[in-house]
């Protein structure tokens, strides 16, 4: 396996606060934006933005959190679609702004799965997507709002986002053969 840095950690922290600033600025302020991480590191990455954003708006933002099982046994198995085994929301999205957070875009089918868990819990008055990373091979019609960084990557290659709350360090790393 061959490994090559895409971001350190300054740069993953910088993309952050752009995330942050953006969602700001094309929400006109986060009055009723609440964000909510998927699964594991984008649960991080969303806690990450809000304390970015309560900083520069002196304004508390919810988080929420969607557990997504995708492909346990195989990553790359295709029969099985990813499913909600877990939820917590710690306010109504009815009517609010929902920015759902995740490390790793990639067929879309996750945020397909995102999006049909929220509907089915209120009716927000719209639904953003950030990502830290794009990594194209979309299979649905689902684009990110908020971008950290796109990597055009073959299917054989595999993103590594490495995060200071699981992982010994903020870095992302792409593996190929
Ligand atoms: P995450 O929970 O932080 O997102 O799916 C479990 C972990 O495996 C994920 O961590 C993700 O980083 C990693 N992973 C790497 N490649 C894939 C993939 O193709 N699909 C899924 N679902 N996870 C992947
Ligand atoms: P999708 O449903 O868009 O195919 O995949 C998105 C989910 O799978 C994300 O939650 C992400 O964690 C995971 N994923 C897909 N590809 C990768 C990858 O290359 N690296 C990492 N870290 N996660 C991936
Ligand atoms: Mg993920």
């Amino acid at each position: 396996m061959e490994e090559k840095e895409l971001m350190d950690e300054k740069a993953v922290s910088r993309a952050l606060t752009r995330l942050a600033h953006e969602i700001i600025e094309r929400n006109e302020g986060v009055d009723s934006v609440v964000l909510v991480g998927i699964k594991t590191r984008g649960i991080y990455l969303a806690n990450r933005l809000a304390e970015r954003i309560s900083t520069i708006e002196t304004r508390e933002v919810s988080v929420g959190e969607l557990d997504i099982t995708a492909y346990r046994d195989d990553l790359r198995e295709k029969a099985r679609e990813p499913e909600i085994v877990g939820s917590s929301l710690p306010v109504s999205i009815e009517g609010k702004t929902v920015i759902v957070v995740d490390d790793v875009l990639f067929t879309g089918r996750t945020i397909r799965a995102a999006m049909d868990a929220l509907m089915d819990m209120g009716r927000p008055e719209r639904i953003q997507l950030a990502v830290l990373i794009d990594r194209g091979h979309r299979e649905l019609p689902i684009r990110p709002d908020y971008i950290g960084k796109n990597v055009p990557t073959s299917k054989e290659e595999l993103i590594s986002v490495q995060l200071n709350e699981v992982d010994s360090a903020d870095r992302v790393v792409i593996l190929s053969k």
